[in-house]
């Protein structure tokens, strides 16, 4: 879809036709997830919820997400009878949001998709069974169909929406983005179920964790992030209206730890500023986790962010060969990953880094200059991911012809299977990953080893890797290399267990 224009300042929302919106995510069906995906509830579901509901909808909120299947549809199908159900959607969910729309149409309602994977191969989803899909943003487009839908006139080229007449694709125009997002009401919380995903919280950490989101879009252009719903518009709430979300998930649910989820967050250096400001004078009390890039991440900044509860910090680090962070178009330098994991390690920051195995142009070089920066500073945690082509990238239309078919293998997810024929084998990608565990294990043990029994391992793990692995991977003999480097960066936190892959392109 073309990029909408900004556009003029929206109509109120009217009353419309009675929407169920639901989430097909199951957490404990998904091997992956189960590990390692934080739970918190969908908030694109509580956002637009929240838009209808003050609009005058009536809306409901159906959250699979601790359900065994879709039960937790039975009781407002039949009880509140919606006119649309509208399904969030994302690659690894599109068989039960498949089985939901089939549901919603047994039911008499119109079935609606959106979210990100509709919104990048909308005609999957007509052709499985939905009515129509919304791309992009939803909530002036979601607000307007349930107008539609209550008057009973046709939605065929309404603005954001892709349908089918007569077996022919009929796309809308695009619709222009919400320009001011402080005009958001507060998420829709009260509509499902906040305590189940607290106490789980609660369970595992000792904090109530909830998840926010205070901006719109990311400006950079990495080549594989896929931004089916944003495209590159950047739009953020005031600092104010961020503060009030706070304060109100602190009052109403004695959230503690908050996760913002923005793409990037705090790219206006400015607006960063003052939302900490406003954070340390209200005395929020509140720990804070973010993803931040490299090169926005400046010294002083990240003193104002710990003195306001900074915890954690996502990093997408990728790779450590600059000659890939450019194939990326990443933007970033490995001089300023250098320097900003050293000052969170100083700053006594957790970090996640987000590293990427197989992205075109990657030699084994490339992975080894990865595997010393990983060495170089062992974050606290990591994910390994295998390139994932999502559908609308650059990467995607870089490889689009030499994707390969998962088969009758429907529980492989991105991230740990190699989706495309890549310069080298599957088996050498997964067995990177391994190296990355162990390397990740090694750095565990570095404060109960001696370090003369830790570089034999090191070495052990080194020699095993250039004269047995590689050679039975990549069917030749590599000479081995120098042995590893005797001084590394003496680590000053707990080195915790490294994650293993989730897939996550996802940020
Ligand atoms: C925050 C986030 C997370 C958080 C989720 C927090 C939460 N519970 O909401 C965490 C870290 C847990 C997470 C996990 C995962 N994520 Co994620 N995540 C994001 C991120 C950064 C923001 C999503 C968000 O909340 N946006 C804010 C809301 C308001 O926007 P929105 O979701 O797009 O919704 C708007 C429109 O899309 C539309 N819309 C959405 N749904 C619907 C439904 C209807 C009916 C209608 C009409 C409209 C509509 O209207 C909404 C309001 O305007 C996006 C990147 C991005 N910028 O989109 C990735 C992203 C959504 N994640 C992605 C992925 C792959 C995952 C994982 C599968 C990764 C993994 N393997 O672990 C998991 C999935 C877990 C799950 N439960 O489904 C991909 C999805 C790609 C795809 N095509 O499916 C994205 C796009 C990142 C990327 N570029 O790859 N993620
Ligand atoms: S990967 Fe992150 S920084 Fe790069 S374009 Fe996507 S959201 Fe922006």
């Amino acid at each position: 879809m073309p990029e909408p224009a900004r556009g003029p300042e929206p109509p109120a929302p009217g009353p419309g036709a009675r929407i169920l919106l639901v989430d097909p995510y199951v957490a404990r069906e998904d091997p992956m997830e189960r590990k390692f995906v934080e739970l918190y509830p969908s908030l694109s579901l509580l956002t637009l919820a929240g838009y209808l509901r003050a609009g005058g909808t009536p809306v409901a909120l159906a959250d699979l997400t601790f359900a065994r299947d879709l039960e937790p549809l039975d009781e407002p199908l039949r009880r509140f009878r919606p006119e649309i159900v509208g399904v969030h959607t994302k690659s690894l969910t599109v068989p039960r949001a498949l089985r939901v729309a089939a549901r919603a149409r047994e039911a008499g309602a119109l079935a609606v998709a959106g979210g990100p994977d509709s919104a990048s191969r909308p005609e999957l989803y007509l052709e499985g069974g939905f009515d129509a899909v919304v791309l992009g943003e939803g909530e002036l487009t979601i607000s307007a169909l349930a107008e539609k839908v209550a008057r009973g006139e046709p939605i065929a080229g309404e603005p954001g929406v892709v349908t089918r007449v007569g077996g022919r694709t009929v796309r809308g125009p695009p619709r222009p983005y919400l320009r001011e997002l402080d005009r958001l009401p507060l998420p829709a919380w009260d509509l499902l179920d906040m305590e189940s995903y607290l106490r789980s919280w609660e369970a595992r950490t000792g904090e109530r964790r909830a998840a926010l989101l205070t901006s719109r879009g990311c400006p950079f252009d990495c080549s594989w992030c896929s931004k089916p719903t944003f495209g590159r518009s950047f739009r953020q709430q005031s600092p104010e209206r961020v503060l009030e979300e706070l304060t109100e998930l602190k009052r109403r649910y004695r959230v503690d730890y908050v996760r913002f989820c923005d793409d990037v967050f705090g790219i206006q250096r400015g607006w960063l500023l003052s939302l900490l400001d406003g954070m340390i004078a209200r005395d929020l009390k509140l720990k804070f986790e973010c993803l931040a890039r490299v090169d926005l991440l400046k010294p002083e900044l990240l003193d104002r962010m710990r003195e306001a509860g900074l915890e954690r910090v996502y990093l997408g680090v990728e790779s450590g060969s600059q000659r890939m962070l450019d194939l990326m178009n990443r933007g970033t330098r490995l001089g300023q990953i250098r320097q900003v994991a050293q000052q969170l390690r100083e700053h006594h920051v957790r970090q996640f880094w987000f590293l990427m195995l197989g992205y075109p142009g990657e030699t084994p070089e490339d992975i080894e200059a990865t595997h010393e920066l990983f060495r170089e500073f062992s974050p606290e945690e990591y994910s390994v991911s295998i390139a994932v082509p999502l559908p609308g990238t650059r990467f995607h239309e870089l490889v689009k012809d030499r994707l390969r078919s998962l088969g009758r293998a429907p529980k492989k997810t991105g991230g740990r299977t190699l989706l495309f024929e890549a310069a080298y084998p599957e088996k050498m990608y997964r067995w990177e990953q391994l190296r990355f565990a162990w390397e990740a294990q090694l750095a565990q043990l570095r404060r109960s080893l001696s370090p003369e029994v830790l570089r034999s391992l090191e070495e052990a793990g080194q020699r095993f890797h250039d004269l047995v692995a590689t050679p039975l991977l990549l069917g030749r003999k590599r000479p081995p290399r120098e042995p590893v480097p005797r001084e590394r960066a003496p680590s000053s936190l707990p080195v915790l267990p490294g994650k293993f892959p989730p897939g996550r392109s996802a940020r």
